[in-house]
């Protein structure tokens, strides 16, 4: 019942989207443009794709660079450096540091329960994760 209400969701975007002439979310990670970190509001790099190149301490209140609080469910880090990805505002509470080049199709699986979680997406000054735990 909720997938099917989500899959409705879905496609009253992609006509919505259609309508306005934009086009609509892809379903590819290939997609995340280079130099971004994209995150997914589905898993599998699914659904509606929001990009940035800089870090948004704020995802749930204006201004916010990419606003999308609680909703990432996939994600890539198509940059050179590190990223941390936090359950909370002000890079708060739990904590992922994804490395350059990789991606998570399922941020809920059992090693992270990290599904509709982010908060706030940090962007390091290299590409290693440092000190920070590493998905
Ligand atoms: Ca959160």
């Amino acid at each position: 019942m909720k997938r099917t209400r989500r899959m409705t969701a879905l496609l009253a975007g992609c006509l919505a989207f259609t309508a306005l002439g934009i086009q609509p979310a892809t379903a590819d990670w290939t997609d995340c443009p280079s130099n971004s970190l994209c995150l997914w509001d589905d898993t599998s790099y699914t659904d509606t794709r929001k990009d940035t190149t800089v870090s948004d301490s704020h995802m749930h209140l204006p201004p916010y660079i990419i606003g999308f609080n609680d909703k990432a469910s996939s994600v890539r880090n198509n940059t050179q450096y590190a990223w941390v990805l936090f359950d909370d505002d002000t890079y708060e509470d739990r904590r992922y540091c994804l490395k350059p080049g990789l991606r998570i199709y399922h941020l809920g699986l059992d090693q992270w329960k990290f599904n509709d979680k982010v908060s706030s997406v940090l962007k390091l000054s290299t590409g290693s994760c440092g000190s920070y735990p590493v998905f």
